[in-house]
């Protein structure tokens, strides 16, 4: 089951069929306790279309703060310490992705994060910038791992790599996070074996590709969960994004006018502009 934010109506899709609901208060909705047995009772009893209301979708994100993990997949690990060999930051990457505690920072709030086919910005003060496509979670205000969208984490690598402790400039900042289109509900954990995709269009033309699987992670979805939710409550919920597995070459940096598309098997395509 899918959900999806529009200003007008929230619209549920199962097998290509659409319901619309009046558009509530999302931050009550997305925490009802059994709320996918609740969403499968509205689109039953719902009239159905097979196709979605003339409404612009939303970033699914209204008062939920936005985690993101690092290092959880073999590929980030090589590429940070790469980008950092210079200023000693190596070793702690490949400390991060063979320990126990995960890597979790805070992305961004929901001022800064745009929704599907709005906005991204790459910082005025930074030259190598990447779109980072990752998995996102959204976790219940009871700490309950819920539902799946797609999200970009967008990054600025020169300052990430001039000093580990700039982590928090390079990654928020505004329009640094992208979420959407919709949130994808299941009561089973989303198959491992599902495909991250990610192109990269400059002028219409392809500039970068790649893909990678949720097999390529390093940690387990709950284990990230499990730290997050240690030691901080979150009364609306929060999304967590679980890290990338795609890196361009090291010569590769976004501009202007580029156009990323994320797609996400299970849960669909994001789509966004950088400013
Ligand atoms: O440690 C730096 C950030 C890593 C990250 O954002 C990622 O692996 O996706
Ligand atoms: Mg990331």
């Amino acid at each position: 089951m899918k959900l999806y934010r529009t200003a007008s109506v929230f619209v549920l899709e199962k097998n290509g069929s659409f319901v619309s609901l009046p558009a509530t208060d999302w931050d009550a909705l997305l925490n009802l306790p059994k709320l996918l047995d609740y969403l499968n009772s509205r689109f039953e009893s719902g009239s159905k279309s097979s196709f979605f209301p003339d409404a612009a979708i939303l970033a699914p994100i209204v008062s939920q703060e936005v985690w993101a993990s690092g290092v959880t997949y073999l590929r980030s690990k090589t590429a940070r310490m790469e980008e950092s060999k210079d200023a000693g930051g190596g070793d702690f990457y490949d400390r991060v992705y063979e320990a126990e505690r995960p890597e979790l920072f805070f992305k961004a709030t929901s001022y800064r994060t745009v929704g599907p086919l709005e906005n991204i910005r790459i910082r005025k003060d930074s030259h190598w910038n990447v779109p980072e496509p990752e998995l996102t979670l959204f976790v219940n205000n009871a700490g309950l791992l819920v539902g799946y969208t797609i999200g970009n984490d967008v990054s600025s690598r020169d300052i990430e790599g001039e000093n580990p402790l700039y982590l928090p400039q390079a990654k928020s900042y505004d329009k640094s996070a992208a979420l959407g289109p919709c949130i994808y509900f299941s009561d089973e954990l989303i198959p491992l074996t599902s495909t991250i995709d990610i192109t990269i269009f400059r002028n219409e033309n392809p500039v970068f590709t790649g893909n990678t699987s949720l097999t390529q992670m390093k940690r387990k979805l709950p284990e990230l969960v499990q730290y997050l939710t240690r030691e901080c409550t979150f009364p609306n919920g929060v999304f967590l994004m679980t890290g990338t597995g795609i890196v361009p070459p090291d010569e590769f940096t976004m501009i202007s006018g580029d156009r990323v598309e994320i797609a996400i098997e299970h849960i669909g395509k994001l789509i966004n502009t950088v400013e």
